[in-house]
């Protein structure tokens, strides 16, 4: 049975989310789409094969002819779709953050767990990576002993304007906060937050660099530059107590020229993490078919809010802070 996605939100991310699920194929087809800006969202659906355009999200939501939605919509508008979604009965797969607020997001868990099932995953597309998968299979192996420390860079070519220092932590680093709790299989226990000065080309926002403690002990540091200039490049090593394991360079591609030895850098995350995306994709398809959700929950998205939340708290105290989250509801540690 083909499943009919509804797309709502055609931006940057949402278009390329049609063009995944376009070449995907794989018994999913782009069947609506919607956009506060009803050009850009005949766009979108033109360059897709022609979906339909619908007026507005809850239309979308209520249509019986979508079996499932896509929220790519603007930050502060994920968690009221993602509420309404689960209302409808109807399946989501929502961009990161899932709140713009942490009340937002106790309000998604408690909407789910109300309704029984778990209809929410969040687009953390990172947990679908070859790279971090395998990082996580060698970890499992237990060969390397227990993991101490885990190194994280996350850099951007150009951050858009409107991404203060403050979503640097809320919007970038939060995949660092979501794919160290997936690896670690574990919460974090406290944040402490260091600024450098603004880069001169982005002077009104500043990196962050991120310490979090992870309750067993494991360290986590993570540089959040969204002004890298250079490309997108993101990189994490694992260091255990006999081994390391680290993200090879994407693509993995090195050439050896006139006595040098170089490799690429892809301009931004939709490349560097095509092969997520589409992974992404074809999990949530498949777990819409019955098959165990294997991306975050709506409660993973919550924890990572929490985490992010403390580190903001932790930045602007200038101390290091507790990451307060409570345990994880027995709701979401059972199958679907
Ligand atoms: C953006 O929203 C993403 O999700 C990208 O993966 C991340 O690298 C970027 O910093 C965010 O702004």
């Amino acid at each position: 049975m083909t499943i009919r996605i509804g797309l709502i939100g055609a931006g940057i991310m949402g278009a390329d989310h049609a063009r995944t699920i376009v070449s995907y194929g794989g018994g999913a087809e782009l069947a609506a789409v919607h956009d506060a800006d009803t050009a850009r969202a005949k766009a979108a659906a033109k360059a897709c094969g022609g979906a339909r355009v619908v007026e507005t999200a809850e239309a979308l939501i209520a249509d019986p002819d979508i079996d499932a939605v896509l929220v790519s919509s603007p930050d502060p508008t994920h968690a009221p779709l993602a509420i309404a979604c689960i209302e409808a009965g109807k399946p989501a797969l929502v961009e990161k953050p899932i709140a713009s607020t942490l009340d937002e997001g106790r309000a998604v868990v408690a909407a789910e767990m109300k309704c029984g099932r778990r209809l929410i995953q969040v687009g953390f597309m990172r947990r679908f990576d070859p790279g971090y998968l395998a990082m996580k299979q060698a970890l499992a192996k237990g060969g390397l002993g227990a993991p101490l420390f885990f190194h994280c860079v996350h850099r951007n070519a150009v951050g858009p304007d409107y991404l203060t220092s403050e979503m640097v932590i809320a919007n970038s680093a939060v995949h660092e906060i979501d794919i160290a709790r997936f690896l670690l299989e574990e919460e974090f226990a406290w944040a402490t937050v260091r600024s450098p000065r603004a880069s001169r080309r982005a002077p009104g926002r500043q990196p962050q660099f991120i310490v979090l403690e992870t309750r067993s002990g494991v360290v986590v540091d993570i540089e959040a530059f969204v002004d890298a200039a250079y490309g997108y490049d993101v990189r994490g090593e694992m260091v255990c107590e006999t081994g390391a394991i680290m993200l090879a360079p994407n693509p993995a591609v090195v050439t050896r020229e006139a006595g040098h030895e170089t490799f690429a850098v892809e301009p931004d995350w939709r490349d560097r993490f095509r092969a997520a995306y589409r992974e992404q994709l074809a999990g949530w398809i498949d777990s819409l078919r019955g098959g165990a959700p294997r991306g975050s929950s709506a409660w993973d998205g919550y924890a990572a809010s929490v985490t992010a939340a403390a580190c903001l708290d932790a930045w602007r105290s200038e101390n290091r802070t507790a990451v307060t989250l409570a345990e994880t509801p027995g709701f979401y540690r059972r199958p679907r």
